[in-house]
């Protein structure tokens, strides 16, 4: 039999007050933490939405080392489609979003315009609706799926032709952030990823990363008010097509930011398995003004699944937490899912984010502190166990109560109910 699933409000308030007072034994405000919860951004990567295909008339992501498997139906295939899809998944998701571009999805109009011509008003439309829905932007420029990427290498390109053409296409990049964040409340983060590398060994290790420094110096020269926008650089470990050799490794970008002091990005799958970004953040923010975390899930040769209320997420909130570093890090996800119902993949990911961050901002840091400042190693180890099983569930259902939406599960039907208007329409 099936039963009614909707959850009763009087209930979460009640299981709620209960779960309040237990969490208050610990010296934690549960209260308090729901703000907190709710006041960090997340941004949202607007790629989910339809493969990292995006407007260019191309009909799968190529390139770049990054790959979408699956062919659910309903992707979004142009602007309208996917802001009205990622406007729908914003409401089934508490908490402060942002939404995060890439270059590819710029609306040209039917017009076609070379990535390095683009301009901010090819962005008109995204702009406008994220004025009317109260969100901030952030950037990326695209530096994959195209003929001059084709060799596997842009930025790092000994072909000063096809260097320059990537050169050119930052520079766009970055103004076009910069617009976004002279007409928005925050600066709009800028991140530059490139694909390049090599399959095989090779030789000369050294001169793709010259060439790299290079191009990139002369990118950041590219006079913007730095109130407006935030530059940050990604490394990689690997990628399809970039197993032996990878131009942007850690190391690079991570002298690369201190040299120009400007933020890092990490991404929590682009790292040896046994490696997590949790131990990194204090370490680089004592040389870097601050970081962009990439919120996704390796899982064997990839890094882009779903992320989850995983060890390591919960992890890195309690870290962020610990160090009240919100002011310098910012967060957004990164991964891409074609196999199962992309709105879905999208509440999944940012709710599990939000509830990691609601139960480092719930974690009794001050007894757990206490302990370790008292030199009582069990004590610290016994709170962070005993943590874990206090009452977050009743927490969680709190919150969004609060936030006014679903609770629990009750997104579900939501997300089937515009799959069936909306999503099977698009054949
Ligand atoms: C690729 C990087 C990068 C991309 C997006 C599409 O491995 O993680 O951030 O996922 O720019
Ligand atoms: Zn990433």
């Amino acid at each position: 039999m099936k039963k009614e699933k909707k959850t009763n409000p009087n209930t979460v308030k009640e299981m709620y007050q209960h779960a309040k007072e237990r969490y208050l034994q610990f010296g934690v405000n549960s209260d308090e933490a729901i703000k907190k919860t709710l006041a960090v951004p997340l941004s949202l990567h607007c790629w989910q939405g339809d493969d990292v295909i995006g407007f260019e008339g191309a009909s799968e992501l190529s390139g770049g080392g990054i790959l979408a498997t699956g062919n659910y139906p309903g992707r979004a295939r142009n602007g309208d489609e996917l802001r009205k899809d990622i406007t729908f998944a914003i409401s089934l998701i508490p908490g402060i979003s942002r939404l995060n571009l890439h270059a590819l999805y710029a609306e040209t109009g039917g017009k076609k315009v070379e990535r390095d011509e683009l301009e901010p008003e090819h962005f008109e439309k995204w702009i406008r609706w994220a004025q009317e829905q109260h969100i901030n932007l952030d950037f990326n420029p695209s530096f994959f799926s195209h003929p001059l990427a084709s060799t596997g290498y842009t930025l790092a390109s000994a072909d000063k032709k096809i260097q320059n053409f990537w050169i050119k296409h930052g520079k766009a990049s970055r103004r076009i952030a910069a617009a976004m964040g002279a007409v928005q409340k925050e600066p709009c983060v800028n991140n530059i990823w490139i694909p390049d590398g090599s399959k095989d060994m090779i030789t000369d290790r050294s001169s793709p990363r010259k060439r790299l420094e290079a191009a990139l110096d002369e990118i950041l020269a590219e006079p913007v008010n730095k109130k407006n926008i935030i530059d940050t650089v990604e490394s990689k470990l690997f990628g399809i097509g970039s197993e032996a050799y990878v131009v942007g490794s850690h190391e690079f970008y991570m002298g690369y930011a201190v040299k120009k002091q400007i933020k890092l990005c990490l991404d929590m799958g682009h790292f040896h398995p046994t490696e997590t970004l949790t131990d990194k953040i204090s370490a680089l923010l004592a040389f870097v003004p601050g970081l962009l975390l990439h919120i996704s899930r390796g899982i064997r040769w990839d890094s882009d699944h779903v992320a989850l209320y995983s060890d390591d997420v919960r992890e890195l909130c309690r870290e962020l937490h610990r160090l009240e570093t919100f002011d310098k890090v910012h967060l957004a996800l990164d991964y891409f899912d074609a196999s199962i119902n992309r709105i879905a993949a999208w509440i999944i990911g940012a709710r599990a984010f939000r509830k990691a961050l609601l139960e480092a901002f719930l974690e009794p840091v001050d007894l757990i502190r206490e302990a370790e400042q008292a030199g009582r190693p069990h004590e610290r180890l016994a709170l962070m166990e005993e943590a874990k099983l206090l009452p977050i569930a009743a927490v969680w259902d709190e919150l969004c109560l609060e936030a006014g939406i679903p609770i629990g599960s009750d997104w579900l039907s939501c997300v089937s109910e515009y799959e069936e208007k909306e999503l099977s329409r698009r054949r």
